[in-house]
Parts: C-alpha cells; sequence; structure tokens
C-alpha cells in the first residue's frame, strides 16, 4: 500500500481474526501504533480480506486493550479479582519465583502451558514447556479443533490424508460438514468455479447453508448420526459391487470386517437411524462412484463434535477409501511437507525448533495419558478436558495461558471453579476477559498482528515476512514473553536471549535466509524451489517424530502399523477401544428436550470469543446470541425473530433470543459458541469420547421456550473488558 500522504507507515502482516491457518496477507497503513487503513495484499495466497480482516485495525486500535501487566490483588474467590498495573519486572519475577519453586518442590510437569486459538505463538510455548522441562503442553487444537480429525486420519491412513483446500479439477467434491461460506471464504471461489467447469458436488450438511446450494445431492442427516451415514453409503457402494474390490482386498486392513459391520445399514434403517430419504442415500452413493477423481472434504471439527467423533471421522475416511483413491505411498513413510523439517504452525511450527521430541518422549507422564491413552500415545498435545480433576489431584499445580479462552470448555463453570486452586494462573491476551481471566493471578498485554515478527508465514514453498508498527503501550510480542520467560529460567542462549526476530533466523537458516532476506524481499516474498534449497540449506534439520513405521523397511503402502489403510485400527485394539469405526446411537431426543442442538456453528462476521466488542463494526452485524430454530419450530412455541428465550438442556440453561430461519431443519437449533452472556458450552455434559477426549458439543437435546418477562438485549461480550 503507497501512504498516500507520505507522512504514513504502511506495513504488512497476516490476518488472524478468525485464527484460520494459513491467514490472509493484509497490508496496512499507520500513524504510530495507529492503524488508518486495512487491505488485501495483492499478490498473497489467501486474499481478499473478509469482514473480520477489514474490521481488524478496530482491535488494534480498541481504548480498552490491555497495554501494561496486571497483578490479582484480591484472593481467589473475591467478586472482583482487583487487577492493578505492575511493570514488567515484578511480572517476570513473580513468573521466574513460581516456574523455580514448583520445579523444586514438585516438579516441572506441574506446570501446564496452553495456547487457544492463536496459532501463532505456538512454536514458542512449546519450546519453553520443553526446555523448563513440562510434559504438559496442550491447545484448543487438542480440545476441541482440528486434532480429533487428524487423529481420525492418522489412525486410518498414518497420516492426515486428506486436503483441506478443494483443488482445481473436474471430478466430484463431497463436503462433509463444512461451510466454506462462513467458515474458510477463501475457498468459495475455488468451489464456485469448480462448479461452473462441471464438478459435481455433494454437501453433507443438516442445514441450508449457502456451500448447500452449490451441491448436487444434499443430505441433511440428524445429530450424531455421522458413522451410520457413512457406512449407509459404503453399503450402497459394496452391495452394488461400485467399489474397487481389488484395491479394498489388498489395502485396507479389516475390509472383511468392515463389510460385516456395514450390511446391516441398508438405505432403509440408514433413513430410520440419520433421516436422510433412502433414495438420496442410493442416488449419492452411484454419483460418488461415477464421478472421479472424487475429493473428500470432512470438517476439522463439525462431526468430531460428537460421543462417538473419532470413529464418526473414521467411518468417512474408510468410505472414502472404497474406491481405490489413495495410492500406496512408494516407500510406505509420510509425504515430505514442501519446506524439509517445517510443521504449520498450528503443529508448532519446525519440530527442532519447538522441541517437539522432548514432549513426545515423556509422553508417560501426561495426565491425560489414564483417560485417553490411545490419543496420548500420538498428539504432542495434551487433552485438557480432565484438568480439573488433574488439578484437583495435585498433578497440575500452576497454568500459563496464551490466548485463553475458558468457554471452550463443556459445563464451563466445573474448570473456571478448578482454576481457582491453582498454585499460580497466568495469561497473556489482547483484552482483559472476565469469564478466563478472573481467577487467575497475572495478566500479560499481548502484541497484536500489527506489532509483532514472528512467527514469519509459509505458504508451500513461498515464505513471507511482516513488516510491522511498535506494540502500543507495554505490550510485547507473545514469542518474546515465552522466550523471556526461558532466559529467566537459565536458557537465555536456547531462547535467543529474548530476540523473537533471531529465533526466527534460527528456524530460517535451515533453508538459508534470514528474517532480514525476508523483509528485503517485500511483498512478493521468496519462493524456495527443491534446487535452490540444496544450494542454501546449510544443514539438514533433524528428522521430526514420525509413527510407527510400516511393516517391511521401505516397502510400498501406508504408515500405519499394518501398512494399509486401516478400517480395523491396531492401534485402538490394542487400548481396548472400539477397533472398528462402529456407530453408536446419540443422545435421544425427548419431549422434556426435543430439539437437537448445534452448539457452535460459524458465523461470517464471528469467531468464537472475539470479534464481538473487540469489532463494533462486526457487532453491528450480529449483536447478540441467537438460536437459529425452523419457522415452524418457532411457530409452535409462540415465538417471533428477536423474542427472548430460554434455551434449556438436561445439563444447563442459558437465556439468548430466536432467530426463525430456514436454514435450519425442522426438529435442530443452532448457536455460535463464544458468547459470555449465552454460552453454549453450559448446555453440553462432560461426557467425553473415549477414544479422541472431545465432548458432545454438536449433539445435545435441548427445549427453547419464550422468556418471561423479556430479556434486555445486552451486546455486553466477552470482548468487553470491565
Ligand atoms: N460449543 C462449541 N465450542 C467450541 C467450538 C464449537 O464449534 N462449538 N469450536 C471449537 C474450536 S474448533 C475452536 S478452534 C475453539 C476456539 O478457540 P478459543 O481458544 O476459544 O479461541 P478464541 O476465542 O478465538 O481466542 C481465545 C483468546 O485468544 C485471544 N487472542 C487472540 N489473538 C491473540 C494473540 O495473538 N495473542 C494472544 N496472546 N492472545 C490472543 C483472544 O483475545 C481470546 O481471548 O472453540 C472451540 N469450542
Ligand atoms: N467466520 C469464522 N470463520 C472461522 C471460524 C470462526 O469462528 N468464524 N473458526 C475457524 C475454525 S477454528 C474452524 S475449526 C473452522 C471450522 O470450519 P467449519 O467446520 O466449516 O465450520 P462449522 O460452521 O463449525 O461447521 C460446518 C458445518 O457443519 C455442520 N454440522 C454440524 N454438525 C454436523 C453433523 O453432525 N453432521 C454434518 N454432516 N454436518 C454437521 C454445520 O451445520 C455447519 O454448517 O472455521 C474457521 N473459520
Ligand atoms: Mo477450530
Amino acid at each position: 500500500m503507497k501512504s498516500h500522504t507520505g507522512r504514513h507507515v504502511a506495513g504488512r502482516t497476516f490476518c488472524d481474526n478468525c485464527n484460520h491457518v494459513p491467514q490472509c496477507g493484509l497490508i496496512f497503513e499507520a500513524e504510530g501504533s495507529a492503524l488508518l487503513r486495512a487491505d488485501s495484499w495483492p499478490g498473497h495466497p489467501n486474499t481478499p480480506l473478509c469482514s473480520k480482516g477489514q474490521a481488524v485495525i478496530q482491535r488494534q486500535n480498541h481504548p480498552e486493550r490491555l497495554l501494561h501487566p496486571m497483578r490479582r490483588t484480591t484472593p481467589k474467590g473475591a467478586k472482583n479479582p482487583g487487577f492493578t498495573r505492575i511493570s514488567w519486572e515484578e511480572a517476570h519475577s513473580l513468573i521466574s519465583a513460581q516456574l523455580t519453586r514448583l520445579a523444586k518442590e514438585h516438579s516441572p510437569d506441574s506446570v501446564f502451558f496452553y495456547c487457544g486459538d492463536p496459532k501463532e505463538p505456538r512454536g514458542a510455548i512449546m519450546r519453553l514447556a520443553a526446555l523448563y522441562g513440562s510434559v504438559h503442553y496442550g491447545t484448543e487444537s487438542s480440545t476441541a479443533c482440528v486434532r480429533s480429525a487428524d487423529f481420525g486420519y492418522t489412525l486410518t491412513f498414518g497420516y492426515t490424508a486428506m486436503n483441506i483446500a478443494p483443488q482445481p479439477g473436474k471430478g466430484l467434491y463431497l463436503l462433509w460438514g463444512i461451510n466454506p461460506a462462513a467458515a474458510k471464504h477463501f475457498n468459495m471461489p475455488h468451489l464456485q468455479d469448480l462448479k461452473a467447469g462441471g464438478a459435481k458436488i455433494i454437501v453433507v450438511d443438516p442445514r441450508a447453508t449457502p456451500t448447500a446450494a452449490l451441491a448436487d445431492i444434499h443430505l441433511r442427516p440428524r445429530l450424531g448420526t455421522t458413522a451410520a451415514l457413512a457406512h449407509g453409503l459404503a453399503h450402497v457402494l459394496v452391495s452394488e459391487g461400485l467399489h474397487n474390490a481389488d484395491y479394498c482386498t489388498q489395502w485396507i486392513h479389516g475390509f472383511d470386517e468392515y463389510c460385516a459391520l456395514i450390511k446391516d445399514f441398508t438405505p432403509e434403517r440408514c433413513r430410520e437411524i440419520t433421516g436422510v430419504p433412502a433414495e438420496d442415500i442410493i442416488a449419492a452413493a452411484r454419483l460418488f462412484a461415477a464421478h472421479g477423481p472424487r475429493q473428500v472434504l470432512p470438517s476439522g471439527q463439525a462431526t468430531t463434535h460428537e460421543r462417538n467423533g473419532a470413529n464418526s471421522h473414521r467411518a468417512i475416511c474408510v468410505l472414502a477409501a472404497l474406491l481405490g483413491d489413495f495410492a500406496p505411498l512408494p516407500n510406505g513413510k509420510k509425504p515430505a511437507p514442501p519446506l524439509p523439517g517445517f510443521a504449520p504452525w498450528s503443529d508448532g511450527g519446525p519440530p527442532h525448533f519447538s522441541l517437539k521430541k522432548r514432549l513426545l518422549d515423556r509422553a508417560e507422564h501426561r495426565f491425560d495419558r489414564a483417560w485417553f491413552p490411545a490419543w496420548s500415545e500420538f498428539n504432542q498435545e495434551v487433552n485438557t478436558h480432565r484438568l480439573p480433576e488433574a488439578i484437583r489431584a495435585g498433578k497440575i499445580r500452576a497454568l500459563l495461558a496464551w490466548g485463553f479462552n475458558a468457554m471452550i470448555w463443556p459445563g464451563t463453570t466445573t474448570y473456571t471453579d478448578a482454576l481457582a486452586e491453582l498454585e499460580f494462573g497466568m495469561a497473556v491476551d489482547l483484552f482483559y476477559r472476565p469469564v478466563s481471566h478472573d481467577q487467575l493471578d497475572l495478566i500479560l498485554p499481548a502484541a497484536t498482528n500489527f506489532e509483532r515478527y514472528a512467527p514469519f508465514s509459509v505458504q508451500g514453498r513461498r515464505i513471507f515476512g511482516r513488516k510491522p508498527v511498535p506494540p502500543r503501550g507495554e505490550a510485547r510480542e507473545d514469542w518474546r514473553i515465552a522466550l523471556e520467560i526461558g532466559c529467566n529460567l537459565g536458557f537465555a542462549e536456547e531462547c535467543f536471549h529474548g530476540d523473537p526476530v533471531a529465533a526466527c533466523d534460527f528456524i530460517l537458516k535451515e533453508w538459508g535466509l534470514s528474517y532480514a532476506d525476508l523483509l528485503a524481499a517485500g511483498e512478493q516474498g521468496i519462493t524456495l524451489d527443491p534446487a535452490d534449497l540444496q544450494a542454501r540449506a546449510v544443514s539438514a534439520p533433524p528428522a521430526q517424530n514420525s509413527p510407527p513405521a510400516a511393516t517391511g523397511a521401505n516397502a510400498p503402502g501406508f504408515p500405519t502399523p499394518s501398512g494399509k489403510i486401516e478400517a480395523f485400527s491396531t492401534t485402538l485394539a490394542r487400548h481396548g477401544l472400539d477397533a472398528l469405526p462402529l456407530y453408536r446411537p446419540e443422545y435421544p431426543v425427548s419431549e422434556e428436550f426435543p430439539l437437537q442442538c448445534i452448539g457452535g456453528t460459524r458465523r461470517p462476521h464471528i469467531a468464537h470469543s472475539k470479534t464481538r466488542g473487540d469489532c463494533p463494526w462486526l457487532l453491528e452485524l450480529e449483536s447478540r446470541p441467537y438460536v437459529d430454530m425452523h419457522p415452524d419450530d418457532a411457530a409452535a412455541r409462540g415465538l417471533h425473530a428477536g423474542d427472548a428465550v430460554a434455551v434449556e438442556s438436561a445439563w444447563g440453561r442459558i437465556e439468548a433470543f430466536a432467530n426463525p430461519t430456514r436454514i435450519m431443519p425442522k426438529g435442530m437449533v443452532g448457536m455460535m459458541h463464544g458468547w459470555a452472556e449465552a454460552n453454549v458450552n453450559l448446555l453440553i455434559p462432560r461426557e467425553f469420547d473415549p477414544i479422541s477426549g472431545f465432548a458432545p458439543l454438536k449433539e445435545v437435546p435441548v427445549q427453547v421456550r419464550p422468556l418471561e418477562p423479556p430479556a434486555q438485549a445486552t451486546p455486553a461480550t466477552q470482548g468487553e473488558p470491565r
């Protein structure tokens, strides 16, 4: 962006306002740290900006951003925690004293290091946890987001075999529980082009979303019935001989047992369970078989938010394999990333930087081991759902969190009550969030994506750096805060003396680059081709941790224990868990709670607990928590648009506002998560999938009633600090 006045600084960064990675490129104009304009970064792979990207400048300039470290002054449980400003020196000496004491009196494992949806701080936080010696590092991804789906892929294929973004070409796209129209807007133009070019699209989603409007066939199952629908489609493929029989026999481990399982899922029985008409199931299976190449795009999380979520996702994976679309890998090993040694920031970045192996090597000490054994064996990130139990058992005594939202947890108050029992709690954030921060001891101000260097961005083999402005107030980069804590514990060398740019240089060195090179390259970034990489690389990065090797060294196959795609999971069988992707019935609806509830559906202009008060423009688009429901369900309750309602489940009650809409099918309601005044997770029980440990966020039966007397519309949110 050219500065039109000449007085203003032009900069560039990556938008993180939905925390979807890879983020969209954003250029801006600023005066000091105040943003004046933001626009799409020309030539960046992810453009244009959506409403959240345009509004993110309001977050930067927000008068209530955290600008100084703050320490609690009243006892835990007091109505007002009385946070008061302290200096960075005081904050750091408090953290050092607590970490040193806990390591001495208990163990470094008694400290839990956590990163919420912000993906970018993760490499530095993992490094800090590993240097300090704690095995307890977890994220929102290992609690509610993509890790359960990743785990399902890994159990089945040995690696994350299905692509996230649609590739160009004809063929068929099966979109199962994803709605890019709201959640990944930059994929919509691809889908529209594919459709115009003759591709077939099947969408599986109970709601009539804009994405589903593109579908040749739209299947609308009841919640919690994913595995049954996948088995119904597989039943048609196998019983009509449409599958690739030779491939299945050769490459699918447990194919006979799987065939015995799906035999009972006739289209008619499948209709009874899922509510999808039998003829639609048959038509969808036939279309799927007829139009290759196929790409199956399951949700990162919608279908894993069931009590049976891991096996629901595995059922989709096995269905996807039946046509023989997944070629065995030539040496049976995981495909290498485009840049050697690199993993996305959502995985903590390059493993040799994040010291991933150190965390995995001591995995047997993790508190989730006893609860979710298969999970803890495969994921370097701890599943946080048993945190209250771990705190009460004295296994966890301190929490160091970056980007922490406690409303991520079902039955949130169980967790926030447990937080009050910690000996030390700290969070780094952009704003004060009462629900999450009220029981903590120390709150630190984070620099925004406009004010930080780390991390740089990798898109395939293209690498981009940022050109930031100075942080407002005393805000500091997330990486800097983590590295400084490490320095104070005696790891100054390993923590680059607290300098995030030096930390980035340490990683970039692997490809013969430095941050200065990225800045010099400007908006174009740097593209490394394989020959270039060989010439530049000063040393090969150390090998990554990989799952158990395929049978027979270098034999073609899949990187699973059997060397095949596992319909029968060897790993789950070893742990005494369901080895086949069984369908297990969902929570039944009843007269008392007759409506299934999708607890969390993305809205284009809201992201999780953010983008309410943080970005007033967005709050104008949707100012309060709505319950979407079919107009007939609303009418049956005498409800009109905007009426105040109570939403009740067997586990909790919240208040919101009715939104009659034909997006919803009859008998189902939907709400966005993350509203402090209407936290949908208060309706959800702490009953977890034994494989993934994930919660049933999207299948719980509820009742919706008119609220008497009508509640006041209060746009106050988690985004508005006290
Ligand atoms: N019921 C239900 N619950 C859900 C879901 C659902 O669909 N239904 N979805 C789940 C999923 S998939 C996800 S990903 C999670 C969302 O994960 P959450 O962790 O809940 O995500 P956010 O609310 O976006 O962000 C958490 C905090 O990070 C702060 N933050 C933002 N940027 C930065 C930064 O750069 N640095 C620092 N230090 N802090 C920052 C924000 O101010 C906010 O307070 O919610 C999960 N919970
Ligand atoms: N605007 C915006 N964008 C976001 C986010 C955000 O908060 N706001 N969050 C980001 C994050 S962290 C994530 S994980 C992604 C999520 O991206 P998506 O997974 O695409 O988003 P969702 O809206 O949660 O779920 C997609 C669809 O799944 C459907 N669904 C729910 N339950 C079921 C089911 O049991 N079966 C089937 N077949 N469908 C079901 C819902 O009706 C919904 O339309 O979005 C990212 N992008
Ligand atoms: Mo997510």
